[in-house]
């Protein structure tokens, strides 16, 4: 059988793990062949490291895809995580337009904010061109921050049940066919992810210990999990209960190690569970 290939659209941040430098192992120890476009090369990431050098690469995408296609390259899956500017959802749409076709997938993360707020250099423009590309995906993977600016509504920091079931039939109303969304937490100790597919209607929790904090690249970390058992299993649940628990475990790891939260988080002792989950098929 051909070997499964992912390629992920994001930044390189050069310290930090975050985006590529968490999705590249990730993808890779699950066993599927890890492409990637780099769309911008940073020093660090933005989150509270000082001022980041930042080289645009939006440029590189369109010549990247078009010496692709002459190769006759396919994929089993196009993942976009962090884009990081309004020119840059347009090559990336370009890109997917070229790529995503038959039984290739579209797995967007709609990476802008986190806690209520929009990270560093993202604005409302952006987050409405990210809304119209979300509703072309087979997968949209939103936290409650990134959900409320998908909608253009206010952030409720307090919510229950109902208040998620209904945002999950709005987010899916944007046209994905699937929504995972992250962080969500209806008992103080327990954090996890909602899963909904619009084919049916049916709504799955998973939930995992929460661990005080808050942790830098947890949510590509997520993403990068849920890409590689999805396109593997094709299981969507599945997938983004075994993404739940490698990042309870990476966070869990990063207490135990101590040391600087904003570095990133120490996920890779994680990954041989992962790479045993995916030869297995068990979850983890
Ligand atoms: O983890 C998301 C992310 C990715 N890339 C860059 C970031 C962030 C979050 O702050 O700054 C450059």
């Amino acid at each position: 059988m051909r070997q499964k290939r992912i390629v992920t659209v994001q930044d390189l941040s050069c310290f930090g793990k975050c985006s590529l430098t968490i999705s590249l192992p990730v993808i890779s120890a699950a066993g599927i062949e890890a492409c990637c476009v780099p769309t911008a090369v940073l020093s660090t990431h933005t989150g509270g490291l000082g001022k980041c050098t930042y080289r645009d690469l939006t440029e590189d995408i369109m010549p990247i895809a078009r010496h692709w296609q002459s190769l006759g390259l396919e994929f089993d899956a196009v993942y976009l995580g962090y884009l990081g500017s309004e020119r840059l959802l347009e090559s990336a749409e370009a890109f997917a337009d070229m790529f995503v076709r038959g039984d290739t997938l579209l797995i967007i993360d709609p990476v802008m904010a986190d806690n209520g707020r929009l990270y560093s250099g993202f604005t409302p423009g952006f987050a409405e061109g990210m809304a119209r590309l979300c509703g072309r995906a087979d997968v949209i993977l939103p936290n409650l921050t990134e959900a409320a600016f998908l909608l253009g509504e206010e952030y409720r920091e307090r919510y229950d049940r109902s208040y998620i079931e209904d945002l999950l039939r709005r987010l899916a109303g944007l046209g994905a066919k699937k929504v995972v969304l992250t962080g969500v937490s209806f008992e103080e100790n327990k954090l996890g992810a909602a899963v909904y597919d619009s084919a049916d209607g049916e709504m799955q929790f998973c939930f995992t210990e929460r661990v005080n904090g808050y942790f830098h690249g947890t949510g590509d970390l997520f993403a990068s999990v849920f890409s590689a058992v999805y396109v593997k299993h094709g299981d969507a649940f599945a997938a983004a209960r075994a993404a739940a628990e490698m990042t309870c475990l990476s966070i869990k790891k990063t207490v135990e190690a101590g040391g600087d939260q904003r570095f990133g988080v120490y996920f890779e002792p994680c990954l041989p569970h992962l790479a045993r989950l995916m030869e297995t098929q068990r979850d983890i």
